[in-house]
């Protein structure tokens, strides 16, 4: 069996015997490797042997990498983008490290304010500088099904972007975040998480007990008489309510639902459904693009009142409609030093709008048209819905920072309100409070085919 590998880890890739680096990845089984080498103090093992079920099947040199590259999810196997000037922006809205020196601390959490003036804050729009707010138009909605009204915003720099501030209430920001918890950290496939693989493994395993099991006490139906096989399934959010430990949860990077993306071979595999997309979502995300929709018809109204003689010479075909197929679903912790590296969203097929809905923590979110364009910075909050259309689509983007202590204490309450309704023991609840407190999570809904 022949198997390449290229992952950068801790600044630290492979490369083959030819002294090439060696590309398509089989990401975990190396990750898994170097976990044993993970920590800095540690000396580097030169040589890596890459063994399956014990025996070696191939060894490779491993060699520090001259440039720092991205190892960050969705960018895995992507250019690294440090030395372009999207990837200093990166640098520049990265979480700070703020020294224990006090007069030293006053300059950083200074320049560090300054920083954050840059970033667009939507719910605060008389907050913003004036270049800034100079590129914000606003319009006013009104959903079709949701029955939702207000104004969102569009980010007249790049055409497409557009962001429903607070579009969630804080009820159905629970609902995702129990959701999202509970039932879709189901881990039995390779695109659960970016760099432990034993996680993955020990969830299959968790699962495989538990088929043995039913298989030895299947309840007989007293009607029919059939064999009733109840399939429990095992989420690794039940492995931390078992253990009482959220830690257990850190790792846990990414999961999806709809079509199943395959994370190694970045691409989807269309004839699999890990899990229906929940209506409520389906609607969501439905419904903010009727409101978009007929802002355009508005628009082109408009337009064509005030240059009736012009022909339409737009001529990037795009559409705002969108069918919801897919949700990566994206598990921040805080404070991270890299949450999300620079990526465009490309391994669609169409392209129709992708709907981003932020739950938890605060994000600080950059997007740009190209590698050498200054990004915008903005905050993305608890209950934001960021839409991603026409240029934006495939624009480059990254998450730089999840600020800690930012969740809303609305979401708290209203999880804490699920202990009656869901009827579910307290103590998992105070997990998942526990738990957002520190963290964000990300739908990211789109449109495969
Ligand atoms: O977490 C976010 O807001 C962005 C996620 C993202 O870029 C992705 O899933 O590709």
């Amino acid at each position: 069996m022949v198997i390449n590998v290229w992952y950068v880890y801790h600044n630290f890739f492979c490369k083959n015997e030819k002294g090439k680096i060696a590309r398509d990845c089989k990401i975990y089984f190396i990750a898994a490797h170097l976990k044993n080498f993970s920590s800095r103090r540690k000396k580097l093992p030169r040589k890596l042997f890459i063994k399956i079920k014990g025996n070696i099947i191939k060894t490779m040199m491993l060699q520090t990498a001259s440039k720092e590259q991205s190892n960050s999810g969705a960018n895995m196997g992507s250019k690294p983008r440090t030395h372009t000037v999207f990837g200093q922006y990166e640098k520049v809205y990265r979480r700070p490290i703020f020294s224990k020196v006090k007069k030293t601390r006053t300059t950083q959490e200074q320049k560090d304010k300054e920083t954050l003036k840059n970033v667009v804050d939507f719910r605060n729009i008389e907050q913003n500088t004036e270049p800034n707010q100079s590129k914000i138009r606003s319009h006013t909605y009104k959903s079709p099904k949701g029955n939702k009204s207000g104004t969102f915003y569009e980010w007249s720099s790049i055409s497409g972007l557009y962001i429903f501030p607070n579009y969630l209430n804080s009820t159905e920001q629970a609902y995702y975040v129990h959701t999202a918890l509970k039932e879709f950290s189901t881990a039995p496939y390779n695109n659960m998480t970016n760099n432990d693989q034993s996680l993955v493994t020990t969830t299959i395993e968790l699962e495989k007990k538990e088929e043995e099991k039913e298989e030895g006490g299947n309840k007989q139906n007293d009607k029919t008489g059939e064999i009733a096989k109840e399939k429990k399934i095992f989420t690794l959010w039940q492995k931390c309510v078992d253990a009482n430990d959220l830690s257990l949860f850190e790792p846990l990077a990414w999961s999806n639902v709809g079509v199943q993306y395959d994370w190694t071979l970045r691409k989807y595999n269309t004839d699999v459904v890990t899990h229906p997309i929940p209506q409520a979502m389906i609607d969501v995300c439905t419904d903010i693009c009727a409101c978009l929709q007929t802002m355009n018809a508005e628009n082109d109204r408009e337009n064509s009142e005030e240059n009736s003689d012009d022909d339409n010479d737009d001529s990037t075909p795009y559409t705002l409609a969108m069918v919801p197929q897919t949700s990566i679903i994206n598990y921040y912790c805080a404070n991270t030093k890299r949450p999300m590296g620079g990526h465009r969203d490309a391994a669609e097929k169409i392209n129709a709008p992708l709907v981003s809905i932020s739950l938890g923590c605060t994000a600080i979110f950059l997007i740009a048209d190209g590698d050498e364009d200054i990004p915008v910075a903005l905050y993305l909050r608890s209950g934001d819905c960021l839409v991603m259309s026409k240029s934006a689509r495939f624009a480059l983007h990254a998450v730089a920072r999840v600020i800690p202590d930012t969740c809303p204490s609305e979401l708290v309450t209203s999880l804490d309100a699920l202990k009656k309704e869901t009827k579910e023991n307290a103590q998992e609840i105070e997990l998942m409070k526990k738990y957002i407190v520190q963290s964000r999570l990300n739908f990211n809904v789109r449109q495969v085919v």
